[in-house]
């Protein structure tokens, strides 16, 4: 049998990693969300992405049953440590959990992450209703992270909790809070209408001086465990990657539909997303 040295293997150009993402989130065992799909999601856009773990959850496709927090200093301790020697082309923030931590990303990006884009993926609870953030850390948040936010990717849910709005529930509640969200610091908004009770899904891409809305049409079916996560992950992919904010949420919203498109279906609950599908 001959042997083929791994170095006499060629090395396509085009697998070559292009951007490091650093993902600060909590891990879903499940693989569907968190850290687990924000990796998966970053590898598929040939980006490299580095972690630092802000909780542990227990869950299924179902239902999360327990979230342990990492103490603040240890999520601190996991960011320095990433920009301090790998270093990072764009960050992109998860579950947060608690004040302590969102602090520790405010600090950490005022200290060492200046002028890196920052997408941050406001979660507040999970879609099957378990609180994944503390009420404080959601006024932390618009006072003191907002102003810091390059991209902020809320749900409808999320984007009334974050604006102090009673509800977001058409494309022109979405319009309102953007703006008012802009007004709060945040350089541009993609308000995310995967709620939308539309057959359309209506993303909202709202920044100082553009508006932009990506539509596609909507993917019936269970299986979207972790949809909000992934978007995130890829826009941060493409920022890192020197793309523009509207082309890369352009080929995360088409990432993120072929991957619902051909979700595997594991799991009886909400099921994951394929997100190893092909992206040209
Ligand atoms: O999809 C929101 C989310 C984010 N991060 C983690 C999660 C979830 C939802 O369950 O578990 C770790």
């Amino acid at each position: 049998m001959s042997k083929v040295a791994s170095k006499d293997i060629p090395i396509s150009k085009d697998k070559l990693l292009k951007g490091r993402v650093l993902t600060i989130a909590g891990s879903d065992p499940s693989g569907g969300a968190g850290i687990q799909a924000d990796i998966k999601t970053v590898s598929a856009m040939e980006a490299y992405c580095a972690t630092a773990i802000t909780a542990l959850t227990v869950q299924d496709t179902h239902m999360v049953s327990e979230v342990s927090p990492v103490a603040a200093p240890l999520v601190r301790a996991q960011m320095e440590a990433v920009l301090g020697d790998i270093g990072a082309d764009a960050l992109k923030s998860g579950m947060l959990v608690n004040e302590d931590i969102v602090q520790v990303l405010i600090d950490v990006v005022r200290k060492q992450a200046k002028g890196i884009p920052l997408v941050v993926d406001p979660v507040i609870r999970s879609s099957s209703g378990h609180p994944l953030l503390k009420p404080r850390a959601v006024r932390l948040i618009i006072s003191d992270l907002l102003p810091l936010t390059t991209l902020l990717t809320p749900n409808l849910a999320e984007a009334a909790a974050l604006a102090q709005m009673s509800g977001v529930e058409t494309v022109d509640d979405m319009k309102k809070a953007a703006d008012k969200l802009l007004s709060f610091g945040a350089q541009m908004v993609l308000v995310k209408g995967g709620h939308l009770k539309a057959d359309h899904v209506t993303d909202l891409l709202v920044g100082q001086d553009f508006r932009a809305e990506y539509t596609s049409p909507r993917i019936g079916g269970k299986n979207n465990h972790g949809t909000g996560c992934t978007l995130a992950s890829a826009i941060a992919a493409g920022l890192a990657q020197g793309m523009d904010m509207k082309a890369a949420v352009r080929r995360a919203h088409d990432y993120v539909h072929r991957a619902l498109e051909s979700a595997p279906g594991f799991g009886s609950g909400s099921g994951p997303l394929n997100h190893l599908v092909k992206i040209d």
